[in-house]
């Protein structure tokens, strides 16, 4: 005999997504632009849930473009092949041989990576690097500094080719030199400039942290340009923070309409942000 299930999980959950309609309805046909850094992809788990979350945007008809980093794991490398590594305000001084090895790594193994587990979650991913059709042009950004690059000029044709046949582009931010070359570019820089000249509704930086915090260590949950400058200039943002709030600064210029910091280390954190009222980590626009 059946008796009827005691158990109201499967209800809570039709509410969810019952409740999730107007989201869905809003960012339909939106390009989403999701920068998964390398302390964001902490273990195998992570990156699974990850690219269920990118293949369910994708099969609610948002186009998400992927840019990964791999800070971490390019550390890892340099460390196993005993070149030493420093950074200065948050950017790796990469010399040739450092160079080298964040492409194979970047480039390779974590784009493959990542690209894999997209396609085993049901999307059809493909991999490219900056240096694909021309996608970023990078070049010097101080001489301190080697061949860690700024980029100078995008061609982001190829991801609008990839997008409207239904894959998902996942790029890699190393980039060609103006003048030949690899240029290791910061992947939150790539991840914005590849937002701003496609004029994405939304720039999601993943990361391990909650999202940008005060001095006493508050989530600051909003914030406007200015805010964002003031907390460069008077030094409560610092490290590798600095370049990403620069980058959330650039993107909303560019015409991003908003850039969210969210830790990418909590399971779900980019469906809460879209298809909830709860917003995850620091808003900017
Ligand atoms: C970065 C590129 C990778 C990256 C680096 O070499 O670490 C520079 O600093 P995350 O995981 O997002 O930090 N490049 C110039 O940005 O990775």
């Amino acid at each position: 005999m059946l008796t009827r299930r005691k158990n109201e999980n499967g209800w809570t959950s039709a509410q969810t997504l019952s409740e999730a309609l107007p989201f869905i309805q809003r960012y339909a046909d939106q390009t989403i632009v999701i920068k998964f850094g390398g302390n964001a992809m902490g273990s195998e788990e992570l990156t699974r849930q990850f690219a269920n979350d990118v293949v369910l945007l994708r099969q609610f008809g948002i186009r998400p473009v992927i840019v990964h980093g791999g800070g971490p794991q390019i550390g890892d490398m340099l460390g196993r092949l005993n070149i030493k590594s420093e950074f200065v305000d948050g950017l790796r001084v990469s010399d040739i041989e450092t160079v080298d090895v964040a492409e194979m790594v970047l480039s390779g193994a974590i784009n493959k990576a990542l690209v894999q587990a997209i396609n085993e979650a049901g999307g059809r991913a493909v991999g490219l690097s900056g240096k694909d059709a021309n996608l970023i042009k990078a070049r010097q950004l101080r001489e301190d500094l080697g061949f860690a690059g700024e980029p100078v000029e995008t061609d982001i044709s190829v991801l609008n080719t990839l997008s409207a046949d239904g894959f998902i582009p996942v790029v890699s931010p190393i980039s060609a030199g103006e003048t030949g070359g690899s240029y290791n570019v910061n992947a939150d820089t790539a991840a914005g400039v590849i937002a701003g000249a496609l004029g994405a509704s939304r720039l999601m930086l993943l990361t391990d942290i909650e999202g940008v915090k005060d001095k006493s260590g508050n989530l600051l949950t909003n914030l406007s340009v200015g805010d964002a400058r003031g907390l460069i200039k008077d030094g409560t943002a610092s490290g590798g923070m600095i370049p990403k709030i620069e980058t959330a600064i650039n993107a909303v210029e560019a015409g991003v309409r908003a850039v969210v910091i969210l830790d990418g280390r909590r399971a779900h954190g980019l469906l809460v942000e879209l298809f909830t009222d709860d917003g995850a980590g620091t808003l900017l626009r």
